[in-house]
Parts: structure tokens; C-alpha cells; sequence
């Protein structure tokens, strides 16, 4: 009886150094993950794919309101119209821009334009070029975070199609992909000189 009761401690005695053990190991991630507190504006620099010329950049500013993304790019079609979204992976190593995955969409929700409030949160509408082909545009998107808990874009990446978004299933009918960027953390403007 007393040996066996022993036993019992020495085995309690080994679960609770295993679950303080586990305690300790969690707080070390959840400061880890903390890390990109400090990150509230992100950029992704677009290049061409292969045969295009599209490029230029894109920010993402974190703004109480939601994430201000800020489009500027050149050697696009001239007058038209063409879609912009944040893609699942920020990996541009093929030339053709399929390396960066599908649409964005942890919600799994139905693609949609910006004016739908349940879209993949990728979806940030349409580029109108000029007659040089150039575009800046600017949207405020509720659906993500610069790289807070909802729907953080760091670290995807971001493509521009040859066509517009028709807010289509499965993913607005877009064509090709003619620019391609990875989004990181930008340096701070103050510290930008
Ligand atoms: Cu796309
Ligand atoms: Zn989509």
C-alpha cells in the first residue's frame, strides 16, 4: 500500500514538471510572435513576369480603419483595367507568377470585389491605367491586417493580372500574370533616409 501510494507521487511529481515545462515553452512563442508588433507599414516591389512590364510597388499601411493599400505601376495596357489581389504565397521563384498560389482566403469565403464585404481577403479590385499605362490607386481593406491577427498579408504575395477583375467565381476571370511581388516590412520613413 505505502509503496504504491509512493509511486503515485513520483508519477504526479513527473506530469507537472511536464506541463510547466509545456507552460514555459508557449510564453516563449507567444513573445516571439509579439515581434511583429512594431511592423505597421509592409511593401511588396513588383516586377514583371516573363514578356511583361508591368512595376512599381505597393503599400500596405495599417491605419485604425483598416489596411490602406497604396498601388503605383507603370507599363501596364494603356486605358484598361486590370486586377490587383494578394496572393496566398509570397514566393516568386517562377517567372510566371504562379509560384505566389491562389488567392489570399483564410475566411473561405467566394471571391468577390472590394465592395463585397465576404471576399477572399486578397481581393483588392481593379488598377485603372492611364493612357501611359500607368496607375495609382488606393484602397482601404477591412478584411486584413498589415501583420496583426486578422488576416496578416506579410510575407504573401501580391499579383497584377493582364485583364480585370468581373468579381467572377472562382477568382474573376483575370488572365495572366504580368507582375509579381513578395510583401516585407518596410523600413520606416523616418528611418527611410
Ligand atoms: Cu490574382
Ligand atoms: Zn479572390
Amino acid at each position: 500500500m505505502q509503496s504504491a501510494f509512493g509511486r503515485y507521487f513520483v508519477f504526479l511529481a513527473f506530469v507537472c514538471t511536464g506541463i510547466s515545462c509545456n507552460l514555459a515553452h508557449h510564453g516563449g512563442h507567444h513573445k516571439h510572435g509579439s515581434q511583429w508588433k512594431g511592423v505597421a507599414q509592409v511593401v511588396a516591389v513588383m516586377q514583371p513576369t516573363a514578356g511583361n512590364k508591368a512595376a512599381g510597388n505597393v503599400v500596405f499601411t495599417q491605419t485604425k480603419d483598416g489596411v490602406k493599400v497604396e498601388a503605383n505601376i507603370t507599363g501596364l495596357n494603356p486605358d484598361s483595367e486590370h486586377a490587383i489581389h494578394v496572393h496566398q504565397y509570397g514566393d516568386v521563384r517562377l517567372d510566371n507568377g504562379k509560384g505566389t498560389g491562389g488567392h489570399y482566403n483564410p475566411d473561405g469565403h467566394d471571391h468577390g470585389l472590394p465592395a463585397k464585404d465576404k471576399r477572399h481577403a486578397g481581393d483588392l479590385g481593379n488598377l485603372k491605367a492611364d493612357a501611359k499605362g500607368a496607375a495609382s490607386y488606393t484602397i482601404i481593406a477591412k478584411n486584413i491586417s498589415v501583420a496583426g491577427l486578422l488576416n496578416p498579408v506579410v510575407g504573401r504575395g501580391v499579383i497584377i493580372h493582364a485583364k480585370v477583375d468581373d468579381g467572377g467565381q472562382p477568382t474573376g476571370n483575370a488572365g495572366a500574370r504580368i507582375s509579381q511581388g513578395v510583401i516585407g516590412a518596410a523600413k520606416p520613413a523616418a528611418a527611410a533616409k
